[in-house]
């Protein structure tokens, strides 16, 4: 079926794909795509350090099951390891927590006992799951899942503790702080302050241990823009403005303002900016203004900022069975995820490094994970600055003052000028409500203007998997839909003339 109605897709990172490749195989065939850079995926980005592939962006398919989308095209492309189509590793449930052999390093310098490490663990992991149940009773007393954390460690210390030595228990809360920082990488928030206890439950996952592309997360963008017709994508062509209820343009009532100036009429805009563009341009990027109710959702919920430090080295210093390493603060028992001087000490908020594997493919390559306003400095230094800091971390807690990276590469998403950060989490005070309204198209139901002219996709509109590359997949399909019901069932004298 084809339908000459005219559809521009803001943004062509996976859900602009998505909602495109959705349409233009339903016979819409006036669609276009404009994208502000000189490339398709926005955070799906593959790069090199050295002649080694690794990922700026997006990293794992999170719980790869035939329930999510990105594991079915991954597969249907032929761009997995047969070990992650397994059934077994379909099946497995692990909860958002891959089950990777840690190594666990302290300050002072050198491994620590992971028999000393695991209570502590245990204990934060229990109180994770029991803050997404929570979910839609405002978390009362708690607003935040940091103050639920802190409160509830503090208290269960005192019961389950209780006979254990100063030492060992002062250990333990520095633990606590390590996996705090773990968790604002995980949610993409400066601390866990400032994630809402009653919105936490939100998040859903999938079964499934996540997998990584071997070839690069980018093949999935390769092989889906090879489906779609040639010069549907238009590169470096940002839009300044979104001009909805549009009586200038005759017959079409929503009228796209592009940076360079040029004009393109259309009758329905699909919008797949990042939250983190739009909470800083919405004043500019629509006119008439959103309305006040998805104004207020766009600030209410988080997105903040997790960048990537990777740092090649010649020989390893950590086990060979091991996944993930942790760098334990011993001066950080007050449960802490949030330095005091950004500047001077932003290091000690990297929690630690995933080790990419398999080794016969990486070399001996970590990826040190650093979320927050710590992260966002760590950006305005120089690469050799950079460098240096890790450097001196890793001499500190291995004790070896020797170690020397090879190579040193960081991602930069806070100042990439179209994203302005990472992903999105739920923030405080925010609710089922703010997502609703996230995905809701203008004009708002009960206008009398013609419906759906602008159409909202992107991670942070899907209420359940927003911050990964699945959800954002859903949502792109989710407004093609919208779309697709919207025309088979309008009389055939309502469709546009061509
Ligand atoms: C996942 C993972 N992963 C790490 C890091 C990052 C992200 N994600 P896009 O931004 O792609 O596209 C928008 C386009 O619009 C873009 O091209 C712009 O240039 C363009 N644009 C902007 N302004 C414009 C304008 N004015 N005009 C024209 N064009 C314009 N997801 O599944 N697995 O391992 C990770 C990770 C460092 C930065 C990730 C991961 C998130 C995904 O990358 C992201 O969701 C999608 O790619 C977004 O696609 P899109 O199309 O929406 O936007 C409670 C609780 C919660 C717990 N949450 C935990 C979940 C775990 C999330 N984990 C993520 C972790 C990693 C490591």
């Amino acid at each position: 079926r084809s339908v000459n109605t005219k559809i521009v897709i803001i943004g062509c990172g996976i859900s602009g794909i998505s909602a495109a490749h959705r349409l233009v195989k339903a016979g819409f065939n006036d669609v276009r795509i404009l994208e502000a850079t000189s490339r398709s995926g926005g955070r799906i980005k593959t790069g090199r350090l050295g002649n080694k592939i690794v990922e700026i962006g997006a990293n794992w398919i999170h719980g790869p099951c035939e329930e999510n989308p990105v594991f079915c095209l991954a597969r249907q492309y032929r761009l997995l390891d047969p070990e992650a189509l397994t059934p077994e590793n379909q099946a497995m449930d692990i909860g958002g927590h891959p089950p990777w052999t840690p190594n666990f390093f302290g300050s002072s310098g050198g491994k620590l006992n992971a028999e000393d490490i695991y209570p502590a663990q245990q204990m934060f992991l229990e109180l994770l799951n029991e803050s997404s149940e929570f979910q839609g009773q405002k978390g009362e007393p708690w607003s935040c899942v940091g103050d639920f954390i802190r409160s509830e460690v503090q208290q269960r210390a005192e019961e389950q503790w209780k006979d254990i030595d100063a030492t060992s228990r002062s250990l333990r809360l520095c633990v606590i702080s390590n996996m705090l920082k773990v968790e604002c990488c995980v949610n993409g928030a400066h601390s866990m302050d400032e994630v809402s206890l009653g919105a936490f439950g939100l998040y859903k996952t999938l079964p499934g241990n996540d997998c990584t592309f071997p070839g690069g997360y980018e093949g999935l963008i390769k092989n889906l823009m090879s489906e779609l017709p040639s010069g549907l994508v238009t590169y470096n062509r940002p839009v300044r403005c979104v001009h909805w209820n549009n009586t200038e343009e005759r017959g079409n009532p929503v009228m796209v303002e592009c940076d360079d100036g040029e004009r393109i009429a259309a009758d329905h805009v699909i919008c797949t900016v990042p939250l983190g563009y739009l909470r800083k341009h919405h004043s500019t990027l629509f006119h008439p203004p959103l309305p006040l109710h998805k104004l207020c959702s766009v600030q209410r919920l988080g997105f903040g900022t997790n960048n990537k430090i990777f740092v090649e080295f010649d020989a390893p210093w950590w086990d060979a069975d091991c996944e993930i390493i942790y760098l334990v603060w011993e001066d950080e028992d007050a449960m802490v995820d949030e330095v005091p001087d950004v500047q001077r000490s932003w290091i000690k908020k990297l929690f630690g490094f995933t080790v990419l594997k398999p080794t016969e493919r990486y070399g001996h390559v970590l990826c040190g994970w650093i979320a927050g306003h710590e992260s966002e400095y760590m950006e305005t230094l120089s690469e050799q600055e950079v460098t240096q800091a890790v450097t001196q971390l890793v001499r500190r807690f291995t004790g070896n003052p020797t170690v020397t990276p090879k190579r040193v590469f960081r991602s930069q998403w806070f100042h990439d000028p179209w994203t302005c950060g990472s992903y999105t989490h739920p923030g405080k005070g925010c609710s089922e409500q703010d997502l609703d309204n996230m995905m809701e198209p203008l004009p708002s139901k009960g206008s009398q203007s013609q419906p759906l002219q602008v159409l909202f996709a992107g991670e942070a509109t899907h209420p359940c998997y927003f911050s990964t590359v699945h959800g954002a997949v859903l949502t792109g399909w989710r407004e093609a839909d919208r779309l697709i019901s919207h025309y088979s069932s309008v009389r055939p004298f309502e469709l546009r003339k061509s």
